[in-house]
C-alpha cells in the first residue's frame, strides 16, 4: 500500500512536464484545400497529379504549401532555408493515387525516401516521388525505374 505513494508522485511529476513538452512538438500536417497555391510558383496546388509538401517555418504557424515535391526540395534547397523550418511534411505515395495522392498520409518530409528519374510526372514535370518506407520507395523505382535517395542526398541538380 504504502509503495503506491512513490508512483503517484512519479504520475504528478510526469504530466508537469507534459504541457512543456507539447508545446515544443512540431506542428502535424494539415491538408490540402482547392484554392491552396503554390508558395514558388503559385499554381493551384490540388489541380495536379503527384506528391505536394508542406512546411512549417518556426516564425510562423501556418503551412507553406508546394505544388510539387520538386518544388519544395527547390525551396529548401536556397541557402540558409533549412534553419528557418520547424517541420516538412510530403505524400507518402504507397498510398492513394498519383493523381490524386492521399492527405491522409503525409509523412516527414526528413525521414522519407525519394525517387528520382522515374516517367511519371508532377505539377512542374518531373519530380521526387516520396515515400515513408524505404521498401515501398525500392519497389516503385523497380516498377517505374529510377533511383531512390535520402533527404540529405537530395540536390539542385537532381530537380532539373
Ligand atoms: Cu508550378
Ligand atoms: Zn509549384
Amino acid at each position: 500500500m504504502f509503495k503506491a505513494i512513490p508512483i503517484i508522485l512519479l504520475t504528478f511529476m510526469l504530466s508537469a512536464c507534459q504541457p512543456n513538452s507539447e508545446h515544443n512538438a512540431p506542428p502535424p500536417p494539415v491538408s490540402f484545400h482547392e484554392h491552396d497555391e503554390c508558395h514558388i510558383c503559385g499554381m493551384l496546388i490540388t489541380r495536379y497529379p503527384g506528391p505536394k509538401a508542406q512546411v512549417f517555418q518556426k516564425t510562423s504557424p501556418d503551412a507553406l504549401k508546394f505544388c510539387s515535391t520538386r518544388d519544395f526540395f527547390a525551396y529548401l534547397l536556397e541557402p540558409g532555408m533549412a534553419t528557418h523550418i520547424q517541420a516538412a511534411y510530403v505524400h507518402d505515395m504507397a498510398h492513394g493515387v498519383w493523381e490524386q495522392p492521399s492527405d491522409q498520409h503525409l509523412t516527414s518530409a526528413k525521414t522519407a525516401w525519394y525517387v528520382i528519374d522515374h516517367p511519371l510526372r508532377g505539377a512542374m514535370g518531373p519530380t521526387l516521388a516520396s515515400f515513408a518506407k524505404k521498401e515501398a520507395a525500392m519497389s516503385f523505382a523497380k516498377e517505374q525505374e529510377g533511383k531512390v535517395l535520402s533527404y540529405d542526398e537530395i540536390g539542385l541538380e537532381h530537380l532539373n
